[in-house]
């Protein structure tokens, strides 16, 4: 089928490329020159620039019918706001398009070319300039302005009555963090990060602190074994004694880094790590409707964007440097289903920032529901308890030791 299609191509250019010759031919006995053009040829051609703009016009009403509502009504109290700027965008870009366009069609038709014409012949006015620099300058700065009230309003301080909500990326997912009773997030650091002992956001505790050190100090010891073994028996290559001394090297390095942070702490008159044992993490993000909601971001690996279309809002999330936003949902999904009518319909936060090969994948669902629906499914959630992690870290270190037997090949 494909052959056939390029066949028919191939077929189609040299049709054209002979009835060119022929034309030419034709031309030469006509006696005219190549450059003549007669009127009827201009007047066709006028024409037919006139018919294409009629069917490049026809084409772009298409597209803006089609996708006129490619988005349900906002969920979000600011993105209504957004939506009035969009509409006062998209107005101002579209009478823009029509009004350019057809005056560039139209002037090429009107003055199509006429050998009895001149064409008049100006350098400059100032009045003309003077407008087209006023008019933009104005929609512009009426952008701007309004842009920026929406934008200060959406990041500015959160009321002392807003819920808080971690939200962490890494390729390719998402994870949420409530605080617990305490309202408020215990500290996080990356030297704690540790997804298979159920830490996956490097909540600081004194017990995770504890697990971590006994589970780094039985890799070195496993290590040292290792390498002891390694150097008596002699017939191991330099390289693979001197990667076994790195991995040594930077195990003492975590661990330095892991004892520092709790040095600094006792420093500050807080030698105990509480606040993060009530943390409840999450793994689909939930919202009274009606309530301020502030988001803060983080990011473990790259720049990830938090994007949720249906409340109009998205952050980039950046790796050591937590970002933030406020919103107000202002429909639950049960509500929102009901307005759509679609049973499966959940409001999403997807990664809109090309991170990598499952970037398409990386999305967390988001159910907005009543303030007591709220509380209940809050309450259900477990919290971060750092005796469980103990015992996860322990099964793991196990498994670090049995995978630190040197092997040879
Ligand atoms: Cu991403």
């Amino acid at each position: 089928m494909k052959l056939l299609i390029l066949l028919v191509i191939v077929l189609a250019i040299i049709a054209i490329v002979q009835l060119t010759k022929v034309y030419e031919l034709s031309r030469g006995l006509r006696k005219s020159r190549e450059e003549d053009i007669s009127d009827a040829d201009n007047t066709l051609n006028a024409n037919l620039m006139m018919v294409w703009m009629f069917g490049f016009f026809a084409s772009v009403v298409y597209l803006y019918v089609r996708y006129a509502d490619y988005l349900p009504e906002s969920a979000s109290a600011h993105g209504v706001e957004v939506d009035w700027l969009m509409n006062i965008n998209i107005i101002g870009i579209t009478v823009a398009f029509f009004l350019v366009n057809f005056a560039l069609f139209y002037v090429s038709w009107k003055y199509k070319y006429d050998k009895n014409r001149r064409a008049e012949y100006f350098l400059h006015s100032t009045k003309l300039e003077m407008l087209w620099t006023a008019i933009p300058g104005v929609a512009m700065a009426f952008i701007i302005i309004f842009g920026l009230m929406t934008w200060n309003e959406m990041t500015g301080p959160a009321s002392s009555n807003a819920i808080q909500v971690e939200v962490y990326s890494e390729q390719f997912k998402w994870t949420a963090r409530y605080p617990g009773d305490d309202k408020e997030f215990g500290l996080a650091n990356y030297n704690l990060i540790d997804a298979e002992a159920s830490n996956p956001l490097g909540i600081v505790t004194k017990e995770f602190i504890a697990a971590k050190l006994e589970s780094i100090d039985g890799q070195i010891e496993s290590n040292e074994k290792a390498l002891k073994q390694v150097r008596e028996e002699g017939t191991y290559p330099v390289s693979y004694i001197e990667a076994l001394e790195e991995k040594i090297y930077r195990l003492q390095r975590h661990k330095q880094r892991i004892l520092e942070l709790d040095e600094n702490q006792a420093a500050n008159g807080k030698s105990e790590w509480t606040v993060g044992a009530d943390d409840k993490i999450v793994k689909e993000i939930h919202l009274p409707v009606g309530r301020e909601v502030e988001f803060i971001f983080r990011s473990q690996d790259v720049i990830h964007s938090a994007y949720m279309p249906h409340f109009r809002a998205q952050m980039n999330t950046v790796p050591g440097q937590p970002t933030r936003f406020k919103m107000t949902p202002t429909i639950t999904t049960a509500e929102m289903r009901k307005k759509e009518n679609n049973d499966k319909f959940d409001y999403i936060l997807l990664c809109n920032k090309v991170c990598g090969a499952a970037h398409f994948n990386m999305m967390i669902n988001i159910v907005v529901e009543t303030p007591e629906e709220y509380e209940k499914w809050l309450k259900e959630q477990k919290t971060f308890i750092a005796t469980e992690d103990k015992k996860d870290a322990e099964a793991k270190d196990t498994t670090a030791v049995a995978m630190n037997v040197p092997a040879i090949n």
